[in-house]
């Protein structure tokens, strides 16, 4: 449990890398692979966010929006994944995945793209696809309080997509692949022939997609991209995701949700 070992130390006393995260997190996966490509050791720490783990407040003091990824680092707390990749990208600049000086910038546009349009893109999409986590309406004050972006988006959309939203999610996902298939045409990776923190941005939302089952046929680079990075040493047994997405979750959740108790 996450929070027994926050309880029983000072965030100063966390010495070296510790990562609070969950498999089936993209935001998270991103950070584990981006770890393992540098080489860094690092500690983990799973966050049950089912068990609503991220609400407790032992976790709720290093990351007060109550998601993952957190990261803390010799007791400094970095939170979010788009802050972790810059932090780690500084700190640990041995290892560098900014191949290209004078694409800094666009490099970083890739990334604030993959992590700013989590809800509006793949948390849309997830829930589209019926794999979303079913909202307990005892816990809906604590994302209101924590994470209004997501209490929103549970309120409005999270239980009673119609066909048009279903449709609007799928499109726009459609959009962002277009544009990496497009770039992909032309190179090995998003900014040219080396990889770049902007592909671990990337590669963390595609793969997640491709298990909720999104048609990637149209998108042969995308593919080959995907394939080209779980060739890399990082993609292991430390970093990888592993498939959630069975018919039984689909069919758990529908059980949850004729009970009074979720959001509907
Ligand atoms: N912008 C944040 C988003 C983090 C986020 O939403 N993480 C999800 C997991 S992918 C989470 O922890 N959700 C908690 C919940 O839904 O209760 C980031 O890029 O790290």
């Amino acid at each position: 449990m996450v929070f027994d070992i926050l309880k029983n130390k000072n965030i100063n006393d966390f010495k070296g890398i510790h990562l609070f995260h969950h498999p089936a997190s993209n935001n998270a996966f991103r950070i584990r692979l981006l770890l393992e490509e540098k080489q860094i050791p690092w500690k983990s720490h799973i966050v049950h966010l089912n068990k609503f783990e991220q609400f407790s407040s032992e976790f709720l003091e290093i990351n007060p929006q109550g998601s993952v990824p957190a990261m803390i680092h010799n007791g400094t707390v970095i939170n979010g994944s788009e802050n972790i990749l810059r932090y780690l990208e500084t700190a640990f600049s041995n290892i560098s995945l900014t191949p290209y000086l004078d694409k800094e910038k666009e490099m970083w546009e890739w990334v604030e793209a993959a992590t700013r349009t989590h809800i509006n893109s793949i948390v849309y999409y997830l829930y589209s696809r019926d794999f979303g986590r079913p909202a307990r309406k005892d816990k809906l004050h604590l994302y209101k309080k924590h994470n209004y972006d997501k209490y929103k988006f549970l309120v409005d959309k999270g239980y009673h997509m119609n066909q048009k939203e279903k449709e609007e999610a799928l499109i726009i996902n459609k959009l962002h692949m277009e544009r990496l298939e497009e770039t992909l045409e032309k190179q090995d990776y998003i900014l040219g022939n080396k990889i770049s923190i902007a592909d671990i941005a990337w590669v963390a939302n595609v793969i997640f997609l491709q298990y909720l089952g999104f048609e990637f046929f149209k998108y042969s680079k995308t593919i080959d991209w995907v394939d080209r990075i779980k060739q890399r040493p990082s993609y292991n047994k430390n970093s990888i995701m592993p498939k959630f997405t069975t018919p039984l979750v689909k069919l758990y959740f529908k059980m949850l949700l004729m009970k009074k108790s979720y959001l509907k």
